[in-house]
């Protein structure tokens, strides 16, 4: 087993994957950047390695820094955590190459699935049903052609992408041209790559995915599923386990061709595979897969019964996975909001300043995964997520009810969060009824407004900011002047 585990990552899964560690005894590294330096996950861990400026190149996506981080520090293994550098292959192969051991999967299945081109045909081959469509074309006519035997409406998706840069959705042939041009710029600029995809548009089509988890010794099972169609702009808000809409059957089929895909490219670690499921018809078919932890893991390691975290760091020290697919069952309900520190009302702008108050809430079946405090600074250096919110009930009724109690008492001021639009979209009859396609929040929430907030919570919150306020330095009151209608404006979100 590792001695010392570097994260190369920061707020709340950097404090997620050091919990892991520290139930596995093992020593916590925590990186950080200029902008970090008094952040949770830096007073988390039980050392810290500074990096260099805040921007995301000179410190968190710095494969040199963070190898020199673990070398200087003697930590024998490194967790990537998401994003960032997550899936990487050439972080992880330099990981690898320094004598350390990368806590995920192997740099060649990252490589294999960073392709979605390349990862679909790799799919199809192995029996993973896949969108019918075209990959390789390169004149329009090819592509004209091509979406007259799928049948509009059509997508075209950058090859090279992944997460929905590079997509547009072409209804007729009028517009497929114009489409190409617009997909083809985009995907050069995301990913320096303007090779298209082409297939059959799933309209109203619900986002789920299977978990996945193996080891180095080809044991590899799945999780079952995480229905997460809650999302704007691709951004997921709200996840949830089991979805509301598959049948024991059509879960089972989705399970086991999870488990081929994964076992094609001969996956360990954790792993997600990415379904387009059409209700309709009760069809499905594979998007991509995310060779990593993901953000949503906790409503899985709730309903399943596992802590994923620590098993990644366990097999990736060579461990065999002791469990069989028959040892897993769904039992409850788990749904997660994350908390955003950005603007509903203004275009979800991130919102960034001092969190004058931020108060959890707590009780049985909640949980909170969090990188901030009170006190704490939101930047605009990073991902404006400040917390999950998971709860964990018998069924989705109840699951419903305690999140919308526990979304009441999180209490933040200081900056604007999405909070009171989550308890609009969950109070909503659509997602009581669990049917929610992809498009549904921006076809429902689009001209959403805050209500007017109550005066004896104005005037709690009004308090809490001046308490904090004149706790302020004069140097930053002079860049950042108290405004109280702002802060009243800004209350309980
Ligand atoms: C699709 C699709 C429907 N049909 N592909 C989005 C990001 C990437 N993971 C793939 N995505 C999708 N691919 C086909 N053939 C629907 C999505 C999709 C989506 C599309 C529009 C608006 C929101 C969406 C949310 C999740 C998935």
């Amino acid at each position: 087993m590792f001695n010392k585990i570097l994260i190369a990552n920061r707020g709340e899964i950097a404090i997620r994957i050091m919990r892991a560690c520290k139930e596995l005894v093992i020593k916590t590294v925590a990186v950080y950047s200029d902008a970090d330096k008094n952040s949770q996950h830096v007073q988390f861990a039980d050392e810290a390695f500074y990096l260099g400026d805040s921007a995301p190149k000179e410190s968190y996506l710095n494969i040199d820094k963070l190898i020199n981080a673990a070398i200087q520090t003697g930590a024998d293994a490194i967790h990537p955590g998401y994003g960032f550098l997550s899936e990487n292959a050439s972080f992880a192969s330099a990981v690898d190459s320094a004598h350390v051991t990368f806590i995920g999967p192997s740099s060649d299945s990252i490589r294999a699935m960073g392709d979605k081109a390349e990862s679909k045909v790799l799919m199809k081959k192995a029996g993973v049903p896949t969108v019918p469509g075209f990959e390789g074309l390169e004149s329009e006519k090819d592509f004209e052609k091509a979406a007259k035997e799928i049948g509009y409406p059509v997508l075209v998706k950058a090859a090279a992408g992944g997460g929905g840069k590079g997509m547009r959705v072409v209804n007729e042939e009028s517009e497929l041209s114009e489409a190409i041009q617009a997909a083809k710029r985009e995907a050069l600029n995301s990913f320096g790559d303007e090779r298209l995809l082409i297939e059959k548009y799933i309209a109203d089509g619900h986002h789920i995915e299977i978990q996945v988890f193996g080891d180095k010794h080809g044991n590899l099972i799945h999780l079952f599923e995480r229905e997460c169609s809650v999302q704007r702009r691709h951004q997921k808000i709200i996840e949830e386990s089991p979805s509301p809409l598959l049948t024991p059957e059509i879960r089972n089929q989705m399970g086991e061709a999870a488990v081929k895909a994964a076992k094609a490219v001969n996956y360990f670690n954790a792993g997600t595979i990415e379904f387009i499921f059409n209700p309709s018809d009760s069809t499905f078919y594979f998007l991509e897969m995310n060779t990593r932890l993901q953000v949503e893991h906790p409503v899985t390691e709730l309903v399943a019964g596992i802590d994923l975290a620590q098993w990644q760091i366990r097999i990736a020290a060579g461990e065999k996975f002791p469990f069989n697919q028959s040892d897993f069952m769904q039992r409850g309900h788990a749904i997660e909001c994350r908390i955003y520190a950005e603007d509903p009302s203004n275009g979800f702008l991130p919102s960034i300043g001092k969190l004058l108050q931020f108060i959890e809430p707590h009780g049985p079946g909640i949980r909170v995964d969090s990188g901030f405090a009170k006190g704490d600074e939101v930047t605009h250096f990073y991902d404006p997520l400040l917390a999950k919110l998971i709860v964990y009930a018998e069924n989705r009724e109840t699951a419903i009810q305690k999140m919308q109690n526990a979304l009441k008492d999180f209490i933040v001021h200081g900056v604007v969060t999405n909070i009171d639009y989550m308890q609009a979209v969950l109070s909503h009859e659509d997602f009581a009824k669990g049917k929610i396609s992809t498009r549904w929040v921006e076809r429902n929430f689009s001209d959403w407004q805050p209500a007017k907030t109550e005066i004896e919570s104005l005037i709690s919150a009004s308090l809490a900011d001046l308490i904090f306020v004149n706790q302020k330095s004069k140097n930053e009151n002079e860049t950042d002047p108290f405004n109280p209608w702002k802060k009243i404006n800004n209350f309980r979100n």
